[in-house]
């Protein structure tokens, strides 16, 4: 009989559970969401909604590092429209345009969308031949636009003053009939109730920190105020402030971010019946159906991140609007705000795949992407669940910036900028 000294009998089994330890591997973590979409604006929830609605993926979370809704899409002037001048663009917005028309019933939510269209004056030669080939060009897509005459343009909107002697005469008038408005925040909350009915979890004041990759350099989580997430998918989907989350993973964009600013005029009775944009003075307007008028301005002309911009823009636009209807220049202004938007070389989206494996953008909506949310979030969701673009937003990679297959649409764009 053989006898072991306690030293003995430690050390060998010490031995065989280092041999153990070393053939046994510990489980890979399981992901905690197979997808996370990152931002929850308009856009991200949208496109939360369709991964779960149309793809079935269920297993997914928005985080949001304030609250939903609470940058741009509560902050825009709610102006939907499809005039933009190339293929590429049409089919995008339209198919948004398409998506509002039945959006309260889908979502069974009162989105508050109203076709009251869309009026573009033009003020000088130059805007008169830009519009009209416009014009042609959205009914050659088949998307509704037409001219009007001075005289037209003041039947369709009677504060206007169409008189030759004014700083900005009206020469005319591109209108987009199906083009109106919606409320902001109730396509936040619509989707977000939408989403969140079909087992989407929304995570509010959670910032992403940071994008985790593995060995093979495809994303394996995020890093958040809140703690590590894992997932192999990401959506980024954070206007104003794509370029700082991308840059965690190592990705530049071509993007740029600056405020946009708006203001709305203290309530009154109906008084304006569409929706009035004047690009060349950078100002437009609409009445929302608390009575408040709607005023847009253009953007600042520096780059920033401050969710104010500066007061001379919106004194130049107020200077505008009290000389296209003279009859406002008595009302108060009630309140006035900042967003920022981020804006792409060619003022065209960035929609799709990243050189990261697992990474997906959707950004460089500028200043026009609200009225691109529904049509926006369904095609994104496809590129996501699929991982693979949807025709629809094929166009618009981020590689066009390296091969030059640019979609400029700054004149459509409209806002300055
Ligand atoms: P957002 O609503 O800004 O959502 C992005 C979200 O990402 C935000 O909630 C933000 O908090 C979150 N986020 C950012 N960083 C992080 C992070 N690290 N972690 C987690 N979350 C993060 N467009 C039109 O079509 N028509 C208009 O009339 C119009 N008017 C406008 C007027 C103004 C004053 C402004 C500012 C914009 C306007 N726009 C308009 C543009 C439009 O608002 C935007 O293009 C659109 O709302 C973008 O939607 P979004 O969901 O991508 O962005
Ligand atoms: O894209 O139509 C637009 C818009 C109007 C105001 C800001 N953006």
């Amino acid at each position: 009989m053989r006898h072991f000294s306690l030293r003995t009998l430690l050390t060998e089994a010490a031995n065989a559970h280092q041999g153990w330890a070393r053939q046994w591997r510990a489980p890979e973590p399981k992901p905690a969401y197979d997808a996370i979409i990152v931002g929850g604006g308009g856009h991200g929830l949208a496109t939360a909604y369709y991964m779960a609605q149309e793809h079935g993926m269920r297993n997914i979370a928005v985080l949001e590092k304030g609250w939903i809704g609470g940058g741009n899409t509560g902050r825009n002037t709610t102006i939907i429209r499809s005039n933009y001048l190339y293929d590429e663009s049409a089919a995008i917005y339209d198919h948004a345009v398409k998506l509002w028309e039945g959006l309260s019933q889908a979502l069974n939510y009162n989105v508050m969308y109203s076709a009251r269209g869309v009026l573009m004056l033009a003020h000088n030669q130059h805007d008169v031949q830009s519009f009209k080939r416009h014009v042609y060009a959205n009914r050659l897509n088949g998307v509704d636009n037409e001219w009007l005459t001075p005289e037209q343009a003041k039947a369709f909107c009677p504060p206007l003053n169409i008189s030759p002697d004014i700083r900005y005469p009206v020469l005319g008038g591109a209108l987009q009939r199906r083009g109106g408005v919606a409320r902001h925040d109730a396509v936040a909350w619509g989707y977000a109730r939408g989403a969140d009915a079909l087992g989407v979890d929304i995570i509010q004041n959670c910032e992403v920190t940071g994008i985790v990759r593995g060995s093979d350099g495809a994303v394996t989580g995020v890093e958040t105020t809140k703690g590590p997430i894992r997932t192999p998918r990401i959506g980024v989907v954070a206007a104003g402030h794509t370029s700082v989350i991308m840059a965690m993973a190592g990705v530049r964009m071509p993007l740029e971010s600056f405020p946009l600013q708006a203001l709305v005029s203290e309530p009154v009775k109906p008084v304006f019946p569409c929706v009035l944009m004047s690009n060349a003075v950078h100002a437009y307007i609409s009445q929302s159906d608390k009575g408040e008028l709607v005023i847009g301005a253009g953007t600042d002309q520096y780059v920033s991140y401050s969710q104010q911009g500066g007061l001379h823009i919106t004194t130049h636009t107020l200077d505008a609007i009290c000389e296209l209807f003279p009859q406002f220049s008595r009302l108060r202004l009630l309140r006035n705000w900042g967003g920022i938007v981020d804006v792409t070389p060619d003022r065209s989206p960035i929609i799709g795949r990243t050189p990261v494996p697992g990474l997906f953008v959707n950004c460089g909506w500028g200043t026009g992407g609200f009225k691109a949310t529904p049509g926006s979030g369904h095609v994104f969701a496809w590129t996501v669940a699929k991982g693979e673009p949807h025709p629809i937003n094929a166009p618009f990679t981020l590689d066009r910036f390296r091969t030059g297959r640019l979609i400029d649409e700054a004149a459509a764009a409209a806002v300055a900028h």
